[in-house]
C-alpha cells in the first residue's frame, strides 16, 4: 500500500484491519489523515443534531442502553412518541444553530405499521423541507416501510452493529447480528443511505472492534455515515461498572475507520463529553467529520454548546456550507 491509498477496498481481512490498528500512533494518525484530506474538506465538520423522539421501555436487551426495560434500576423517564410539529420546531431550531443533520431516535425493537410510523414520516418530510437532512433508528425494518421512508425523503437510516459478529451475545440476546445485517440490507435496498456503526469500551477486544469494522469495509458500497461510539455508562445498566477507555483508543478506532472506509462520514458519536479538546481535535485529525452537537445525545449528556464553541473557534471553523443532500435521497 502506498502512503495514501485513495483505492476502495472491500476485501479487507481483520489481520489487515488489526495491522492499521496498531501501527504506531503516529504513523496511523498521518496514514488516516492522508487518506482523509485526499476525499474530504478536512475544514469542514458536520454538526448533526439528535433528538429521541420516543424514550424507553425497548424490548430489547441492549446491555449498555439505558432505554431497555429490562434494565429496571435506570432512572429515566419512558416518553411516548413526540408530535410531529414540536419535533419539527425543535429541527429548525438546531438548524438555526448549524446542524445540517436531524437525527431522530426511538425506543422501538421494530417499526409497527400504524398512526405512530405515519407520525414518524411526517417528522422526515417536515425535516426533509427544513432544507436538512434526515435520519432515523426506529429498529428492525420491513420492506415496505423502508419504501415508505425512502418515499418521505429520509436521507439516512441509523442502524448500529455495534460489534463484532462474536462478541454481539454478550451484549444484546434479544436479537441477532443477522436480524441486524438484515434490516441492512432492506434499508439499501430502498436507496437509502446507511448509517452504522458501532460502541467501543464495552469490555470488547481490538480485535472485536478490528472485526466489526471489516463487516462494515466488506459492505458494497460502504456505509455512508459510520458513527464511532464511546460507552457512556449509565447507572443501572449491565455496563455500568465498565472502566473509561483511553482516549487514544478512540483516536485509533476513529483512524482505522478512515483508513478502510474513505469516503464515509465518520461521526464522533457519544462518550465526546468526556474528551479534552485536544482530544477531540485529534480525532478529526485522524479522520472523523462528525460530530452530535447540542446538550444531549439521546437521554445522556453530551459535550456542552459552551464548549463545543471552544472547539469550534479553535478549528476556525463555522458551518459546513450547505450542500446538497445524498442522491439517493433528493431522487426520492
Ligand atoms: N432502538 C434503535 C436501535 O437500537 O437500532 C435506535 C436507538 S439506539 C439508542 C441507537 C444507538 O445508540 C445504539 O445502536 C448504540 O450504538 C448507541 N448507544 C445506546 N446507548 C449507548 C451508550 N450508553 N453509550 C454509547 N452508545 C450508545
Ligand atoms: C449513534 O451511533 N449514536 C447516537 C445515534 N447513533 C443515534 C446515539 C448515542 C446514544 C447514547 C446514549 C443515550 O444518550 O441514550
Ligand atoms: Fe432498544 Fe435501541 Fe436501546 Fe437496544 S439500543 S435497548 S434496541 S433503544
Amino acid at each position: 500500500m502506498s502512503a495514501v491509498d485513495s483505492t476502495i477496498r472491500y476485501d479487507w481481512t481483520v489481520e489487515d484491519i488489526l495491522d492499521l490498528h496498531n501501527l504506531p500512533l503516529l504513523d496511523l494518525i498521518g496514514r488516516a489523515n492522508a487518506v482523509h484530506r485526499a476525499h474530504h474538506d478536512p475544514n469542514r465538520v458536520q454538526k448533526a443534531s439528535l433528538l429521541s423522539i420516543k424514550t424507553g421501555g425497548c424490548p430489547e436487551n441492549c446491555a449498555y442502553c439505558p432505554q431497555s426495560a429490562h434494565h429496571r434500576e435506570v432512572d429515566l423517564t419512558r416518553d411516548r412518541l413526540m408530535d410531529p410539529k414540536t419535533v419539527i420546531g425543535m429541527a429548525a431550531r438546531a438548524r438555526d444553530a448549524g446542524a445540517e443533520r436531524f437525527c431522530m431516535g426511538a425506543a422501538w425493537r421494530q417499526v409497527k405499521d400504524g398512526r405512530e410510523f405515519d407520525a414518524v414520516l411526517d417528522m422526515v418530510r417536515g425535516v426533509r423541507d427544513l432544507g436538512m437532512e434526515a435520519c432515523v433508528t426506529l429498529g428492525m425494518l420491513k420492506p415496505h416501510q423502508a419504501e415508505r421512508l425512502a418515499e418521505a425523503g429520509l436521507t439516512a437510516y441509523n442502524h448500529n452493529l455495534d460489534t463484532s459478529p462474536e462478541f454481539y451475545g454478550q451484549i444484546i440476546t434479544t436479537r441477532t447480528y443477522e436480524d441486524r445485517l438484515e434490516t441492512l440490507a432492506t434499508v439499501r435496498a430502498y436507496g437509502i443511505d446507511l448509517c452504522c456503526g458501532g460502541i467501543i469500551g464495552m469490555g470488547e477486544t481490538v480485535r472485536d472492534r478490528a472485526a466489526m469494522l471489516q463487516v462494515l469495509a466488506r459492505m458494497e458500497p460502504h456505509p455512508e455515515s459510520v458513527p464511532i461510539n464511546a460507552l457512556v455508562p449509565v447507572a443501572g445498566t449491565p455496563l455500568a461498572g465498565q472502566p473509561p477507555i483511553d482516549p487514544l483508543e478512540l483516536v485509533r478506532m476513529v483512524a482505522t475507520t478512515r483508513i478502510v472506509m474513505p469516503m464515509a462520514t465518520v461521526r464522533l458519536s457519544a462518550g465526546r463529553s468526556g474528551l479534552t479538546r485536544e482530544t477531540q481535535i485529534l480525532c478529526l485529525v485522524a479522520g472523523a467529520n462528525s460530530v452530535f452537537y447540542g446538550d444531549t445525545l439521546l437521554t445522556t449528556p453530551n459535550a456542552g454548546i459552551g464548549e463545543d464553541a471552544a472547539l469550534f473557534a479553535a478549528l476556525g471553523q463555522c458551518e459546513r456550507a450547505a450542500e446538497p443532500v445524498s442522491a439517493q435521497a433528493s431522487a426520492a
